[in-house]
C-alpha cells in the first residue's frame, strides 16, 4: 500500500542534515535542524500538503478539513541516531501520500520541535498542546545558557501561523523502540499501551573553590565529592522504592572551574527519573531530595534546585490501539506485541488534545541516543505498511 523506495529515499535524505558518522547531530534550532525542516516543508508541499510553521517551529503539513495527524520530531540529541523521530515523520509523510493516491482518508503530518529536550522536556509539543505556557517555555535555558526565546527567534522568519488541534481526529506516532525487547524476541512491531512519566530538574551544588595542593582534605567543601556521594547514595536508597522498570540518570554534569589543580567549587547536574506510576514518581522525588539534601549538609555545600519539569504517564487510546493491532496482525502475524514505552514521546503531550496511539519497530541491539542506532530496512518498511493499513481501515 506504500511506496517503499520513496519512503527510504526521503528517510536517507533527512539523515544527511547534521550527518556525523552513522548518526546525526541535529539539536533543536541548530542550523542543520532548521535546514532539515525547510527541506521537509518542501517535500510536504510536493505531496500536496499545506505547510505551516507555528511560533515555536513545529512544522505541520495539512490536509483540508478534518484529518488524522501523524508524525514525530526531526530534532536530535546532541549525539543522536538517524531514526529517532525521523522514522515517525517520514513514515507519516509516506502514509499521507499513499493514502491520498489511493483516495483514502486524509492524513496530516507534523514534525514537533525540541522533542529531545534541549530546553526541557518535549518542549514543542508541550507548548502546542497547552501543557506548557509559551512565556514559561521562553524562560527555559539550555546547558550553555541560551534561552528558548532566543533559540526560537532563529525560526521567526518562517512562522506562518498557529494550528488548532480541533482539525484533527487523532494522532498516531510511529517510532523506533529504542530498547531491546522486540529485537531480542525477533519481533517486528510493538503496539504501545502507555508511555512512562518523567521528572527532570537541574541541581547546583556550590562549595569553596580552592588550591588543590594546600587545602587539607578535612577543610574542603568539594562539589564533585558531593556529586559522587549523591550518585552512590541514590543507588542505595532508591532501591527501597523502585521496581525493575524504574530508572534514574545523572546525564549532564558541569564542573567549575574544571581544572586539575583546583578543588571544584561548583557542580551543576541534571537529575532525571522515570516510572510508569505517578505515585512512585513522587516517592522517588522524596528520596532524591533527601539524599541530595543530606549530602549537601554533610559537606557544607549550598544547594539550589532548578524548576521541576515533567510529564505524567499516559495510556494510549484503546480504539486506535485496536486498529494498529489488527493491521500488525496482517503485516507481521505472530511477530508483534503490546508493550509500554520507556522512552518519552510527543504523543504524551498530544494526548491532552486528541486520542493518541504509537507503533514501534525494533532497534538493533536495543541501542538509541547513540550514533550506532539502527533498524533493519524490512522492519522500517513493515512499520510504514502497518500504519497505512491501519489508516485505510
Ligand atoms: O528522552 C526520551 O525519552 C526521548 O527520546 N526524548
Ligand atoms: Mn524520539
Ligand atoms: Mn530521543
Ligand atoms: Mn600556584
Amino acid at each position: 500500500m506504500i511506496n517503499a523506495e520513496r519512503f527510504l529515499s526521503d528517510l536517507h535524505h533527512l539523515r544527511s542534515f547534521g550527518a556525523s558518522g552513522s548518526g546525526v547531530v541535529r539539536p533543536a534550532y541548530s542550523e542543520p535542524d532548521i535546514a532539515a525542516r525547510i527541506w521537509l516543508a518542501e517535500r510536504m508541499s510536493e505531496a500536496g500538503l499545506a505547510t505551516r510553521f507555528d511560533e515555536v517551529g513545529n512544522l505541520f503539513g495539512l490536509r483540508d478539513g478534518q484529518s488524522l495527524l501523524m508524525g514525530s520530531h526531526t530534532d536530535s540529541q546532541p549525539e543522536g541516531g538517524w531514526l529517532d523521530g525521523a522514522f515517525g515523520v517520514i513514515a507519516a509523510l509516506e502514509v499521507s501520500r499513499a493514502s491520498a493516491e489511493r483516495g483514502g482518508p486524509p492524513v496530516s503530518v507534523v514534525s514537533f520541535q525540541d522533542e529531545e529536550g534541549r530546553f526541557g522536556v518535549t518542549t514543542g509539543s508541550a507548548v502546542w498542546s497547552g501543557g506548557l505556557e509559551l512565556a514559561e517555555a521562553d524562560a527555559l535555558l539550555d546547558h550553555s545558557g541560551v534561552s528558548f526565546a532566543e533559540a526560537r527567534a532563529r525560526m521567526e522568519h518562517l512562522t506562518s501561523g498557529p494550528v488548532d488541534a480541533s482539525r484533527f481526529t487523532g494522532f498516531i506516532e510511529a517510532h523506533i523502540e529504542q530498547g531491546p525487547v522486540l529485537d531480542q524476541a525477533g519481533e517486528t512491531l510493538g503496539v504501545v499501551t502507555d508511555i512512562v512519566g518523567i521528572r527532570d530538574m537541574r541541581v547546583t551544588l556550590t562549595g569553596q573553590q580552592n588550591h588543590a595542593g594546600t587545602t587539607p582534605m578535612h577543610l574542603r567543601r568539594d562539589a564533585v565529592q558531593g556529586l559522587a556521594r549523591i550518585a552512590v547514595g541514590l543507588e542505595e536508597r532508591l532501591r527501597n522504592v523502585v521496581t525493575p522498570t524504574s530508572v534514574w540518570t545523572i546525564g549532564h554534569v558541569s564542573v567549575s572551574p574544571n581544572a586539575s589543580s583546583i578543588v571544584p567549587g561548583k557542580v551543576v547536574f541534571s537529575m532525571q527519573w522515570r516510572d510508569g506510576d505517578l505515585e512512585r514518581l513522587a516517592r522517588m522525588e522524596e528520596v532524591i531530595r533527601d539524599v541530595i539534601g543530606e549530602v549537601a549538609e554533610q559537606l557544607g555545600l549550598a544547594l539550589e534546585y532548578g524548576p521541576l519539569l515533567g510529564l505524567d504517564p499516559v495510556a494510549m487510546d484503546t480504539g486506535l490501539q485496536l486498529r494498529l493491532a489488527s493491521a500488525a496482525d496482517q503485516v507481521a502475524p505472530g511477530k508483534w506485541r503490546h508493550m509500554p514505552s520507556g522512552a518519552l514521546h510527543d504523543a504524551t503531550n498530544v494526548a491532552r488534545r486528541l486520542p493518541v496511539a504509537m507503533l514501534f519497530v525494533p532497534s538493533i541491539g536495543g541501542i538509541s541516543h547513540d550514533f550506532a542506532e539502527d533498524t533493519a530496512e524490512a522492519d522500517l518498511i513493515a512499520g510504514v505498511e502497518t500504519l497505512a493499513r491501519a489508516v485505510a481501515q
